[in-house]
C-alpha cells in the first residue's frame, strides 16, 4: 500500500500509478454494480408474472461498447505501467554507491564495492533473524543491516548463493529476484533517512520467514563512518562466489583439477 511520499526517487511514480489505477477501476466497478442493481430492481419479477421474460441478444452497439472500453483500459494500464517500469529499470551510469547483495539460506551478505582502504571494498555477513521468547519475537538488533547514503545514486547487484531468493524492501515499493548464476540489478536514490524493513520474497526453504534484514538510510558522513567501522573491524575486500553452494553455474570456470592425481 502507498506509504510516505519520497522514500526513493521511484516511489512517488509507483504510488501515482497504483492510486490512479484504483480510481479508474472503482469507477468502472461503480458503473457495473449500479447497472446490476438497477436491472435487478427495474426488471424484477412482479406479482402475477409467469414464464420467462422477453429474451434479447445481439445488441451490437452495447456489445461493441463493452468490448472496446475494457480494451482501451487494458492498453492504458499497460502503457502507463510499461513507462513507469522502463524508468525504474533505467540503469544509472557510474552510481555513487555500488553494493553487491548475496542472498543465502537464510540471510544476506553485503559487499560495498570500491569502498574502504585502497578501494578494494568492505563487506558484511548477515545471520538469519534470531527468535526470542517475548514480543516482538525477533532480535531486531541482530538483523543484517544494509546501510545506504541518502540522496546518492545506488546500484544494487543481486546474486544468490544457493536457491532463488527475492530482495524486497516493502517501503521502496519494488522487489526483484536473486537467481543463482545470474546477476540482477536495481537502481534508485534513497531520499529519506530512516530504517526500513527488508525481507526475502521468494519461498526459499525452512527458515524463509526469518530471512530478514534492515535498510538504514543515513547521511553521507554516517555512511562513511559505517564503511570505516567495517574496515576497522577487518572486513575488507569482498566475499564472492567461492561461498556459493553450486560451483558449476554457467559462465563459471570448471572446478580446479588437483595436481598429482
Ligand atoms: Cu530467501
Amino acid at each position: 500500500m502507498p506509504g510516505e511520499p519520497g522514500i526513493t526517487n521511484h516511489t512517488d511514480g509507483i504510488t501515482g500509478l497504483w492510486v490512479t489505477s484504483w480510481i479508474v477501476l472503482l469507477l468502472v466497478g461503480l458503473a457495473v454494480w449500479g447497472l446490476i442493481i438497477w436491472s435487478m430492481v427495474v426488471y424484477r419479477r412482479r406479482k402475477g408474472q409467469v414464464g420467462l421474460p422477453v429474451q434479447l441478444r445481439y445488441n451490437m452497439p452495447i456489445e461493441f461498447f463493452y468490448t472496446i472500453v475494457p480494451f482501451i483500459l487494458i492498453i492504458g494500464f499497460f502503457a502507463f505501467t510499461a513507462r513507469e517500469q522502463a524508468s525504474i529499470e533505467q540503469p544509472i551510469e557510474n552510481p555513487d554507491v555500488q553494493i553487491e547483495v548475496h542472498g543465502k539460506q537464510w540471510s544476506w551478505d553485503f559487499n560495498y564495492l570500491n569502498e574502504g582502504p585502497g578501494g578494494e571494498g568492505v563487506y558484511y555477513q548477515g545471520i538469519q533473524a534470531q527468535q526470542t521468547d517475548e514480543s516482538p519475537f525477533i532480535d531486531y538488533d541482530a538483523l543484517p543491516t544494509l546501510v545506504l547514503p541518502v540522496g546518492q545514486t545506488v546500484e544494487i547487484i543481486l546474486e544468490s548463493r544457493d536457491v532463488i531468493h527475492s530482495f524486497w524492501v516493502p517501503d521502496f515499493l519494488y522487489k526483484k529476484d536473486m537467481i543463482p548464476g545470474k546477476s540482477n540489478h536495481m537502481y534508485f536514490i534513497p531520499e529519506k533517512e530512516g530504517t526500513y524493513m527488508g525481507k526475502c520474497a521468494e519461498l526459499c526453504g525452512e527458515f524463509h520467514s526469518l530471512m530478514l534484514f534492515q535498510v538504514e538510510v543515513v547521511s553521507a558522513d554516517e555512511y562513511e563512518d559505517y564503511i570505516q567501522s567495517l574496515a576497522d573491524a577487518g572486513f575488507t575486500g569482498t566475499i564472492g562466489q567461492d561461498l556459493d553452494r553450486n560451483q558449476n553455474q554457467p559462465g563459471r570456470d570448471a572446478p580446479a583439477i588437483r595436481e598429482n592425481e
